[in-house]
């Protein structure tokens, strides 16, 4: 293995790497240990984006665009770690979108799959393959690839989410496609409300035939899931790395909600910090409610309401609650699982 070549055959190895390029080859042997790393090292960097410092700039923007001029009225995050690239992490994409009463996104579709997680506002609806659902703080909502969807407003104040999106995946398969819908707003042929009383409530229709791609259910609304939160700590003590840690399911099969993101939510207890954990998937987290921070290494990045964190995968990190934090996160866990890529490390 250790041999000293000697300086004759080291420039004659020099000359044949050379002398390969314009083959468009090379020696396997030079980009080896680059190629097949002993362990991940993400491209993208730990990163915090305060909520407060964003939303003048989200405000602005609808002095500049309305939201049907610009078909989505989204800020884009971009992680600093991989400039010129519109993503989050290397596999995933957030925006914050701005909505004011009476706009409409108009209706279009993609191979992309989309999520929206709601963080301020009320009155506005996501249309989504014929059905319109109306979204509250802390409402997490899907939007499946290839279904068209519109978004509107009925309230009387601002709304604004975070749109995250597997856009880095999808082009790295080359598979994005998209259609504009010949009109601003696509039929709704059911009524709000449908899917989830058909889904989500622990029935199911007898004789329903579904994919199990997406859940069926597409709102999982906030008031359910901070109860059902929040019952957790009277049956006992939090998973010492991860909190009370709970994923957003399909009914129909009991996996992941979409295809490609996963999607989870957790509670930190006042005071309580979790021991130090990796996982594979660089994830997006989303102060939902009270406060807290994030360590990654040395790195400190602080969590109030709606600022939104990057923890790079295999980085080793706690979450500390100063006041009972309440965390949506968001990552490629499920797409990593269904490879048998994803690896997770308790210290
Ligand atoms: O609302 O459909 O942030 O298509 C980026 C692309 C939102 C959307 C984004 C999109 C959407």
């Amino acid at each position: 293995m250790t041999t000293n070549p000697a300086p004759d055959l080291l420039t004659r190895r020099d000359a044949f790497y050379r002398e390969l390029e314009p083959h468009a080859m090379a020696a396997l042997w030079t980009r080896l240990r680059k190629l097949i790393p002993s362990e991940p090292t993400p491209a993208g960097v730990a990163h915090r984006w305060s909520y407060a410092a964003a939303r003048p700039y989200l405000m602005e923007s609808a002095m500049l665009i309305s939201a049907e001029e610009a078909e989505r009225r989204v800020l884009l995050m971009e992680n600093p770690g991989l400039p010129g690239t519109s993503c989050i992490t290397s596999t995933m994409y957030a925006g914050l979108q701005l909505l004011l009463p009476g706009e409409v996104a108009p209706a279009h579709r993609h191979t992309q799959s989309a999520l929206r997680f709601i963080l301020e506002g009320s009155g506005a609806y996501t249309a989504v393959d014929g059905e319109k659902t109306y979204m509250e703080p802390g409402d997490f909502v899907i939007t499946p690839a290839w279904t068209w969807h519109h978004h509107g407003h009925e309230g009387n104040a601002p709304m604004v989410w975070l749109d995250g999106l597997d856009i880095p995946i999808v082009s790295f398969f080359n598979g994005g496609f998209r259609e504009e819908f010949d009109s601003v707003v696509s039929p709704v042929t059911r009524p709000a409300g449908d899917a989830l009383a058909r889904y989500g409530t622990g029935l199911m229709p007898v004789g329903y035939q579904a994919s199990t791609l997406n859940s069926p259910v597409f709102n999982y609304p906030y008031a359910r899931t901070r109860e059902a939160l929040f019952a957790l700590p009277h049956a006992g003590a939090p998973d010492p790395h991860t909190g009370y840690l709970m994923r957003y399911t399909n009914p129909v099969d009991g996996g992941w909600a979409m295809p490609t993101i996963a999607t989870m939510i957790r509670l930190l207890p006042t005071g309580f910090a979790t021991l130090p954990y990796r996982s594979t998937d660089s994830t997006v987290f989303v102060c939902v409610e009270g406060s807290g921070h994030v360590m990654i290494g040395d790195q400190r990045l602080e969590l109030a309401p709606h600022d939104i964190a990057i923890v790079p995968g295999w980085s080793r990190y706690t979450l500390h609650a100063s006041q009972d934090l309440v965390l949506f996160s968001y990552s490629d866990r499920v797409a990593q699982e269904k490879l048998g890529l994803f690896r997770e490390q308790r210290f």
